[in-house]
């Protein structure tokens, strides 16, 4: 009876639904939201930003610039002379700083000439685009305003001396990008960067770290600033760009004995820090020649679920032929032995196990005495 009701109801009122922009998601169900900021209050969150205020190319960055209004976080693009400059612009730095997953963002790009919008990750806090410390550069989106459909992606490996390798693209992003909010988002793993535009996959970059992008810690920045690519439009000034989100999500999890993620890692017994390094490759591990002596890797899980665990393994032939490593796990404690003098330097899978979200489970490495015990990293990798 209600099904005829309702066929009724659309028959009598033929419903003309708006085309909507496509919504853009993770790439799939197993990432999780671990962070983001909706800009639904009225002042920038200072616990989560850092203002971007170097001084670069044509402009000098304002806090001043930066609003939260409406839901929206809003640079404003000024004719002022400011620090030297001529012009003002501005943005937003997480202060966390993230790995791999998913990131995301909504924004209306209104902004003329001269101008270089910019959703993007590097280590940095804003008050230099050039950090000693910066390695890897995802571009989300970059559009330098002279033509303003050419949308970038990029992902640059930047070395302490200040030279780069790049890969990247740039194409006609199909749209006019100050008509409406389109979502941007790029998923990084350990291999590639996939670029998506309102959830369309239209661009995967490979990531292979050899010297100089290093699987690090990145902040992720919302920012604008005038560079003068082919003249300075300042007819239409004051001009804006507005981001709704920005949302990063996670399908795993790893911990290192280096970085923000060592405050999980322990040790029990001697340890030296070694000079071979890792998984990130600018960091050391760490060796032990005593039996018994322990590494503990502490789980952060983004979602109750089944995850791989993956050790990393360092070959050397005075490593040791037979370390024992427990996994703790939601449904005990399993123990697999390691050769670390046999195969390849890389992830050893331990196995797959469920966990619980947030700070749960464990790997445990117990040297053997047989040749050194090496450390350096676990890796969760959601299944299900
Ligand atoms: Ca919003
Ligand atoms: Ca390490």
């Amino acid at each position: 009876m209600k099904r005829i009701v309702l066929a009724a109801v659309l028959a009598a009122s033929p419903l003309i639904i708006p085309a909507a922009p496509a919504l853009a998601a993770p790439p799939s169900s197993l990432y999780t939201l671990v962070w983001s900021d909706e800009f639904d209050g009225t002042t920038v969150d200072t616990t989560k930003w850092h203002h971007r205020t170097d001084v670069k190319r044509e402009s000098a960055q304002r806090p001043e610039n930066v609003s939260i209004a409406g839901g929206l976080m809003t640079i404003a693009l000024k004719k002022e002379a400011f620090n030297g400059k001529e012009y003002t612009g501005g943005g937003l730095i997480s202060k966390k700083a993230f790995r791999y997953g998913y990131y995301e963002t909504r924004a209306k790009i209104t902004a003329p000439r001269g101008w270089h919008p910019a959703f993007w990750a590097m280590a940095g806090d804003g008050t230099t685009t050039a950090p000693a410390y910066r390695r890897t550069e995802i571009d989300g989106f970059e559009f330098d305003m002279h033509a303003p459909r050419s949308i970038h992606h990029n992902v640059h490996g930047w070395k302490a001396d200040g030279t780069k390798t790049s890969r990247g693209t740039a194409y006609d992003v199909g749209f006019d990008t100050s008509a409406a909010f389109h979502t941007y988002g790029f998923a990084w793993s350990e291999t590639d960067v996939k670029f998506y535009v309102d959830g369309t996959l239209k661009h995967t970059a490979s990531y292979s770290p050899t010297c100089c992008t290093q699987h690090d810690y990145i902040n992720i920045w919302l920012t604008t600033i005038a560079v003068n690519l082919a003249g300075m439009d300042d007819t239409t000034l004051p001009g804006q760009v507005q981001f709704d989100y920005v949302r990063y999500y996670q399908n795993g999890n790893y911990t290192d004995n280096d970085g923000p993620t060592a405050n999980r890692y322990t040790e029990t017994g001697s340890w030296t820090t070694s000079a071979i390094a890792g998984h990130t490759l600018e960091n050391t591990s760490r060796y032990s020649g005593t039996a018994g002596a322990t590494a503990i890797w502490g789980g952060w899980l983004p979602a109750s679920g089944t995850y791989d665990v993956y050790i990393y393994k360092i070959v050397q032939p005075n490593s040791d032929n037979n370390s024992r490593v427990d996994v703790t796990h939601n449904a005990g404690t399993s123990t697999v032995y390691v050769d670390y003098t046999a195969g390849t330097t890389g992830w050893v899978k331990l196995g797959t196990w469920p966990f619980s979200s947030g700070f749960n489970g464990s790997v445990t490495l117990t040297g053997s005495g047989g040749g050194y015990a090496r450390a350096d990293a676990v890796r969760w990798t959601r299944v299900s």
